[in-house]
């Protein structure tokens, strides 16, 4: 092997030392405490959000993957280069280290809700890490000053950086939060969803989406992963009577069971980011009546595990609508992704201002006083969700005579009146609805249309259960939700 090679892989066994003993002490301690994962979630927290946008519209839900390949790529790339620089000059191989261990120690420290603890994992990986350096790179072993690697302890080093990731995911599979999950029985609604019944139709989308269906998006890197058995959620601020439940005590109080279509406000028209599911849960305003918010308290706050929070206009929360904390989707416990073992679901607002996953308190506090996640970043405070609708098939081409044009059409407690479809600049005509059971959800459609050969624009517009048409002007999603008509070109083939 080269000087230099081994000198390059040597600094990536250093690397590797440090990232594999401190993830397998962060898995014991607190998985976000990961000096790696922390580094992503500052990144993903400070990305501006032109970039995120794009990042989201490129990768779409892998983009958080990609976050993490990029960063492998460039520490691995730094670890390299380091250890070259190493060969002659050893302590800067040192300071490089301590430096990178440093800049993870310094993201741990501040993650929301971290603690001093928490510079532990990056503490501990750096001087291991260093120790490693130290056994590497001997200046007696240099010949014409440059260090020589031994190979043996070049694999040794490996050897105990992959020892130390093995443990960490043992660690990490030790609270099997999966396990935990599939072992909950939900009780029974103690008022069930009004049976509804969507159309089936080859290519449109289903009245309820399977979970495994649902869109995500959220800012976890890692997603929370939590014990129903060590759940406690606070309900505080400015209430006349604080409050605590447990998972169980959840469980305990009468639940409700609703179809509500969720979507998110960077949805882009046409676009994927929205699903309908049946979800089971406590009513928020059951829990709010007990806690008692003070007048002038016009904000609910909500904080996930993770940190993330969410700012919820609290009369919207009160108002009679289906406004819930989630346990179940689909008749079964909340899936991880979805925010396992507790969410919040308010009909009528997009995701982002109403449906924090994984969530471990309420703080009733006024919108004066508290920016959540997203408002700090520009986008509204508070907002109606738009009136949209989408063309699912066809989507490019169909084969002349009668085609059945079909999508989804929402707008969340305001429900859906009518949808229209225009053919290139012709009158535009009215769709089917199917039957819904209440204006929270989607409401799918069907038009029958007479295809004739050629090129067809085909165009889709709602009017919500105001009467009020879908704005047609186009926007970006940015800051409030997008407008505009989604617009689909089809080839009709004789
Ligand atoms: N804890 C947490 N909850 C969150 C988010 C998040 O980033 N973290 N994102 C919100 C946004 S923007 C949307 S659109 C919905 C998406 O929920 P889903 O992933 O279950 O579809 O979750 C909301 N709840
Ligand atoms: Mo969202």
């Amino acid at each position: 092997m080269k000087g230099r090679t081994s000198a390059a892989l040597g600094g990536l066994a250093c690397a590797a030392v440090v990232l594999g003993v401190s993830h397998a002490l962060a898995a014991a301690l607190a998985p976000l405490s990961s000096p790696f994962l922390a580094v992503g979630a500052a990144a993903v927290d400070a990305t501006p959000e032109p970039v995120k946008d794009f990042a989201v519209r490129t990768f779409g839900e892998r983009d958080k993957l990609v976050l993490l390949a990029g960063m492998a790529v460039v520490i691995a790339t730094l670890a390299a280069g380091i250890g070259i620089a190493a060969r002659r000059r050893p302590a800067v191989g040192y300071w490089a280290l301590a430096l990178l261990g440093a800049v993870g120690c310094a993201a741990a420290l501040g993650r929301p809700g971290s603690s001093p603890a928490w510079a532990l994992p990056a503490v501990v990986g750096t001087l291991t890490g260093l120790g490693a350096f130290a056994l590497l790179f001997r200046p007696e072993d240099s010949e014409d000053g440059t260090v020589r690697i031994g190979r043996r302890r070049l694999l040794g080093v490996f050897a105990g950086a992959g020892a130390a990731g093995l443990a960490g995911w043992a660690a990490g599979g030790a609270t099997d939060v999966e396990k935990a999950r599939r072992d909950v029985v939900l009780p029974e609604p103690a008022s069930p969803a009004p049976q509804a019944e969507g159309i089936a139709r080859e290519g449109l989308t289903p009245y309820l989406t399977p979970a495994e269906d649902f869109y995500r998006v959220d800012t976890a890197l890692s997603v929370p992963r939590i014990d129903p058995d060590d759940y406690v959620l606070r309900i505080g601020g400015r209430v006349g009577r604080p409050l605590e439940y447990t998972y169980r005590q959840l469980l305990d109080m009468p639940l409700i069971e609703r179809d509500v279509t969720l979507s998110c406000v960077s949805n882009e028209i046409g676009g994927t980011l929205a699903g309908n599911a049946r979800w089971l849960g406590v009513r928020l305003s059951d829990l709010l009546d007990l806690a008692r918010p003070e007048k002038g308290a016009d904000q609910l706050v909500s904080r996930s595990a993770d940190g993330w929070t969410c700012g919820t206009p609290a009369a919207d929360c009160r108002d009679g609508r289906d406004a819930m904390l989630a346990v179940g989707m689909n008749g079964r416990p909340l899936p991880v992704e979805h925010g396992f073992p507790v969410r919040m679901i308010v009909p009528g607002h997009y995701g982002y201002v109403s449906a924090t996953k994984w969530l471990t308190e309420i703080e009733l506090s006024s919108f004066g006083d508290f920016d959540a996640y997203w408002t700090r970043r520009g986008w509204a405070e508070r907002t109606d969700i738009k009136t949209a609708s989408r063309i699912d098939t066809p989507r490019s081409k169909a084969r002349q005579g009668a085609v059945a044009v079909a999508g989804v059409a929402w707008a969340q407690h305001r429900g859906i009146s009518a949808v229209e479809v225009q053919v290139d600049d012709g009158p535009w005509n009215e769709a089917d609805l199917a039957p819904v059971t209440s204006d929270d959800t989607w409401r799918q459609w069907v038009w029958e249309w007479r295809a004739e050969p050629g090129e067809h624009l085909l165009r889709v517009r709602a009017t919500d259960g105001e009467g009020d048409l879908q704005e047609e002007e186009e926007s970006e999603p940015f800051p409030s939700g997008a407008t505009g008509l989604h617009t689909v070109r089809v080839t009709v083939a004789e």
